[in-house]
């Protein structure tokens, strides 16, 4: 035997010749057997393919573990690549060694499961075919996110978990116990990011942000992945150029790259070229008028859920961006519009099929006072930002940012349903394990 291992992808992309010996090495996929000839279909992380082993090619001791071996089990193979039209992936391997590594137990996921058995299962799950291609997407999201940022300058910082106060509501606070004191786990790393780029000036974060989100919604988890930007100097107009630049990016990164993996997930890469800045773009106020011209009743000042953000999104090919909402339901950093003190330099994007948001941004307010108003407007004690408002106190810039929620927009890439889908081990209301 030789010692190098070959990708089964490197085989189903042609890279062997036919004739050729390989070594491959993965997991049992599937495996069925017909007059002394098995047929075992292996997997590694990089596809599958057939394996034919036949009585008399192999050792007999080979054939006997191969004929025993279960789902799962653990193999090497050596074999001989063969191009066969009827074989999945197009190739196949003669085998001429069979050896099981591990033999498996019988694997617990059948043909027939719930979503709530396979999420019971989910570490054993993520060995399918549809999660491994989404985790493939995922890691190309994030890679691409860093990629971006770095080529446009900016600073990636850690900030921490594990906090004294809360930017986006004390609702959806997780509590911590903190030795004799509580704690929270970030919400968001808006007030850090803003302090931080006092330094940096342009700084972004790819960190878990955490919400005691209730609702049992497709797109909500309680951990989440968000990918926050901060930067000084700048205004709404410039940090939603950037929002939708690097969004376009994320989608050309992924079209190009994991074109496999998207046509396994039944995503049309063209559908991701298209993806292009400007998005089409519209105000709070039109937004409304659009909803109610669509028949559906809404109430000024109220902020849009799913059902007005899928309305909203209809037919269109790219991301809608929804700009100025009403100060009163916006969070107390976002700053105020000079030209209506009503509303609030802000932006929301939504995702196009998915009508769900994914992106939150806006200049943040320079005025300390307003900032206490505001803050104690929303039930918040303005002592427990103290902290936060020295970022005001001491030589304060305009500056502007957004946050990104990532799982999101890995189901949008991919075409999910759910948000649970676009994550390895997701976290919800009832759901911890495993
Ligand atoms: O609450 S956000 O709308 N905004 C913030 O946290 C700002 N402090 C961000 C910033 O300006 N630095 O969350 C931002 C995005 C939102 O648009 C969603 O895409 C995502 O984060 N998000 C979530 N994804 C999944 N599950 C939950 N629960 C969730 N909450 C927000």
């Amino acid at each position: 035997m030789h010692d190098k291992w070959t990708k089964i992808g490197e085989i189903l992309d042609g890279k062997k010749e036919e004739g050729e010996k390989v070594r491959i090495r993965g997991w049992i996929y599937r495996s069925r057997s017909s007059g002394g000839i098995l047929f075992v279909v292996i997997r590694d992380s990089s596809g599958i393919i057939q394996a034919v082993v036949r009585k008399g090619n192999v050792p007999e001791e080979d054939f006997k573990n191969a004929e025993k071996a279960l789902i799962e089990s653990s193999v090497q193979v050596e074999g001989i690549v063969k191009k066969d039209e009827r074989a999945p992936g197009g190739y196949e391997i003669e085998v001429k060694r069979f050896n099981v590594v591990s033999f498996a137990e019988p694997f617990p996921i059948t043909e027939n499961y719930s979503e709530e058995f396979l999420l019971d299962v989910r570490h054993l799950w993520l060995r399918s075919q549809k999660m491994t291609n989404i985790l493939k997407v995922r890691s190309k999201v994030f890679e691409a996110i860093r990629d971006f940022m770095k080529k446009e300058g900016y600073y990636e910082v850690q900030p921490p978990i594990i906090t004294c106060a809360g930017s986006e509501g004390g609702a959806t606070l997780f509590e911590v116990k903190y030795f004799d004191r509580k704690a929270y786990l970030s919400q968001s790393w808006q007030l850090y990011g803003e302090s931080i780029i006092m330094a940096l000036e342009k700084a972004y974060c790819l960190a878990p942000s955490f919400r005691a989100e209730k609702s049992r919604t497709p797109r909500h988890v309680t951990e989440f992945w968000h990918f926050e930007v901060e930067e000084a100097w700048v205004g709404m107009e410039e940090m939603l150029n950037l929002a939708e630049r690097v969004l376009s990016y994320i989608c050309r990164r992924v079209a190009d790259e994991c074109k496999k993996e998207l046509s396994f997930l039944g995503r049309n890469v063209e559908d991701l070229y298209k993806i292009e800045p400007p998005f089409p773009r519209i105000t709070y106020d039109e937004a409304i008028k659009i909803l109610r011209e669509k028949g559906h009743e809404i109430e000024y000042g109220k902020d849009f859920g799913i059902i007005e953000e899928r309305l909203l999104v209809e037919g269109l090919d790219k991301p809608l961006v929804i700009t100025h909402y009403p100060k009163e339901i916006m969070a107390f950093y976002k700053k105020r519009d000079p030209n209506n003190p009503n509303l609030t330099l802000n932006f929301n994007i939504i995702a196009n099929e998915l009508g769900d948001e994914i992106v939150d941004g806006s200049e943040r307010e320079s005025d300390i006072n307003e900032i206490i108003r505001a803050l104690k407007a929303q039930g918040n004690d303005p002592k427990d930002f103290d902290f936060y408002l020295d970022s005001r106190r001491y030589g304060s810039v305009p500056h502007s940012g957004f946050g990104m929620g990532v799982d999101r927009v890995v189901m949008w890439i991919c075409k999910l349903k759910n948000i649970r889908d676009a994550i390895p081990f997701p976290r919800t209301v009832s759901r911890i394990y495993p």
